[in-house]
């Protein structure tokens, strides 16, 4: 059980663990179909049973990596059949707006996301709040990295500048590359607490990811369950062991995230918008011009930032857009809707032959 406890089995699992429903492993890396993962005693590779693969309703329902599963062992004890995902305390989601079957998870099981950007010119409030939400919905909590700081002349001004933009969100200002301000990560990046990195190319992602494994990457994990023989398979492993004992995942697939449905966490984001428009004349108010709005007042006063404001708005519209797109009713609606305009631009068009005549 040990080995289990290093990589973050608890009672939550282990209550929804069946008597006869085979062993808990977790999923460290997949690559096409292609799982491993990590058991009581050690690293083995696992396949999904053909019940699982297809009574998935959804990618949803697929195992991702930081996904604790069932498995049987094959006979030889080399190999994982899975029959099961244990419930997920918290997923990183990609896509598929009102479909949340369709969603792909990328990260299972997650604590801490780290969003890593930097102070200079990928310092964008609209796309990280983006990031926030997808977080904040999915379960998990976002941490904000101002990386490259070592680049910005003025860090107060940073600091305050993204206080400002994300209220109620951890923010630290670093320097992955000289190793400066990794110490408050610590806090985050506690034994048998998981971790992801999250944030657009370039942004120095790997370079933080090899500072926080250091030189002695531990590869307890990396050990063949049949033979206990060392097999180190760090080139596909996306779910690191860190030297302090926390899990870090690192995965391409996470690097860039869509906007999916992240209703739940847009208000999380924009609490105290959310809490605003609780004052609004109107229930269904847009705040954008209706009259009685607490929000335009809030920002008419100052007590609002517009920016945020704006980011707020922008991320509702992008919301109700892709919720029209999926949506087929409100397909079948704008159809219906555009038929009568045309209908009534040929009536006007004829009543003006009409008039010509
Ligand atoms: N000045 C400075 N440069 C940094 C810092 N961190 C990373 N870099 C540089 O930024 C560049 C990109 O860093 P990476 O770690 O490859 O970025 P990444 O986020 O992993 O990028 P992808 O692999 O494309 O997702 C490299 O040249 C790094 O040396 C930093 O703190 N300060
Ligand atoms: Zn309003």
């Amino acid at each position: 059980m040990e080995l289990l406890a290093t990589y973050g089995w608890n009672s939550h699992f282990a209550q929804h663990l069946g008597a006869d429903d085979g062993i808990p492993v977790r999923v460290i890396s997949e690559q096409r179909g292609l799982y491993r993962a990590v058991s009581a005693s050690g690293e083995l590779p696992v396949e999904l049973s053909g019940r699982l693969r297809f009574e998935a309703a959804g990618p949803r329902e697929l195992p991702a990596v930081g996904d604790w599963l069932a498995v049987r062992l094959s006979t030889d004890g080399r190999m994982g059949l899975a029959a099961r995902v244990l419930p997920r305390t918290s997923v990183i989601a990609r896509g598929a707006a009102g479909r949340p079957s369709q969603e792909q998870i990328l990260a299972a099981n997650v604590d801490t996301a780290f969003v890593v950007t930097t102070a200079d010119r990928d310092f964008n409030p609209r796309r990280l709040e983006r990031y926030l939400s997808v977080i904040w919905s999915g379960g998990a909590r976002p941490v904000l990295l101002l990386n490259k700081i070592d680049l910005h002349p003025d860090r107060a001004g940073l600091m305050a500048q993204a206080g400002l933009a994300f209220p109620g969100v951890d923010i630290h200002a670093l320097s992955a590359l000289h190793g400066r301000g990794l110490d408050p990560l610590r806090e985050y990046l506690k034994p048998a607490r998981t971790s992801v990195l999250l944030g657009s190319s370039g942004v120095g992602k790997s370079t933080l990811l090899n500072r926080l494994i250091g030189q002695d990457l531990q590869r307890l994990g990396d050990v063949r369950a049949s033979d206990q023989r060392g097999r180190h398979t760090t080139s596909s492993r996306q779910m690191f062991l860190l030297p302090n004992g926390g899990l870090l995942i690192d995965t391409p697939g996470l690097r860039e995230l869509r906007l999916g449905d992240a209703a739940p966490g847009l208000s999380r984001t924009f609490a105290d918008i959310e809490s605003l428009s609780a004052r609004c004349r109107f229930r269904d108010c847009r705040h954008t011009d209706e009259p009685g709005c607490a929000v335009l007042e809030a920002l008419r006063e100052g007590l609002l930032a517009r920016s945020h404001y704006d980011n707020y708005i922008k991320l509702l519209k992008e919301q109700e857009y892709q919720r029209r797109r999926e949506d087929p009713a409100m397909k079948a609606n704008a159809k219906r809707r555009w038929k009568s305009v045309h209908k009534d631009l040929r009536f006007i068009k004829k009543l003006k032959r009409g008039e010509e005549r």
